[in-house]
């Protein structure tokens, strides 16, 4: 138990959403040392999302309502970190779940479904072994053909390297949320909200709501 009077008690619950999801099946052990990475980052910029961050927030709700396929792209760190806001933010920009990972695992895949499902999404999709995105090596490129294949806006929060770039190069307009300013996902996205996810996600479900 970590008690609420310990001055890094809402960093040290985050963490613990983590742990939890490598428990669960849900987070890759490599998502511990990711988030490790992210926390760093996010104490540099003193846990607080920047004027910076909002405006991209900002022009990332415009971006999702205005897609006509757009997609959440899920891996393990997000599901274990956002599960409900991403239903939320599903349900109020229109967007479609889909469970993508890095790390390779078909039981992982169906565990970060079902979890999600738990949270309330009616759908959510998972990689077909049948339908690939170009310019990606990486089990990444596994998609859904009704998903992240015909998707015209992906937002992609947290992640590694070069997705990003090959799917702009499929033609699709990438939101990404990093707290790594430097990182390839961060450079290449069309819009890139250096944040953490945790606070992040519920201020886009607001300004959509806004919006709409
Ligand atoms: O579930 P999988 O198999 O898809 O694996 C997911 C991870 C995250 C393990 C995988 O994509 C990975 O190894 O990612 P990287 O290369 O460590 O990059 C993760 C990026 O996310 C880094 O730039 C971190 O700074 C950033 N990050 C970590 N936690 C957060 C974050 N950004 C926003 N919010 C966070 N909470």
């Amino acid at each position: 138990m970590i008690p609420k009077s310990h001055p890094r008690y809402t960093s040290l619950k985050i963490r613990e959403k983590i742990v939890d999801g490598v428990k669960k099946g849900i987070t890759s052990q490599h998502g511990l040392i990711a988030h490790g990475r992210g926390e760093a980052f996010d104490y540099i910029i003193g846990e607080k999302t920047t004027a910076k961050a909002k405006k991209a927030i900002e022009k990332s709700a415009k971006l999702l309502l205005k897609a006509k396929h757009p997609v959440i792209s899920v891996n393990g760190n997000t599901a274990a970190l956002v599960p409900r806001e991403i239903v939320e933010l599903s349900g109020a920009s229109g967007a479609k779940i889909e469970v993508n990972i890095f790390h390779p695992s078909k039981k992982r895949e169906i565990k970060i479904k079902k979890h999600l499902e738990k949270h309330g999404a009616k759908e959510v999709l998972l990689p077909q072994k049948s339908c690939r995105i170009k310019y990606l090596e990486s089990n990444r490129k596994y998609v859904n053909k009704e998903g992240i294949y015909k998707a015209d806006v992906v937002f992609v929060p947290l992640e590694d390297g070069d997705r990003t770039e090959a799917l702009r190069k499929n033609g699709k307009k990438v939101i990404v949320v990093d707290l790594n300013p430097l990182s390839r996902s961060a450079r290449k996205a069309d819009i890139v909200i250096i944040d953490n996810v945790v606070r992040a996600v519920p201020l886009l479900i607001k300004e959509v709501r806004k919006l709409k």
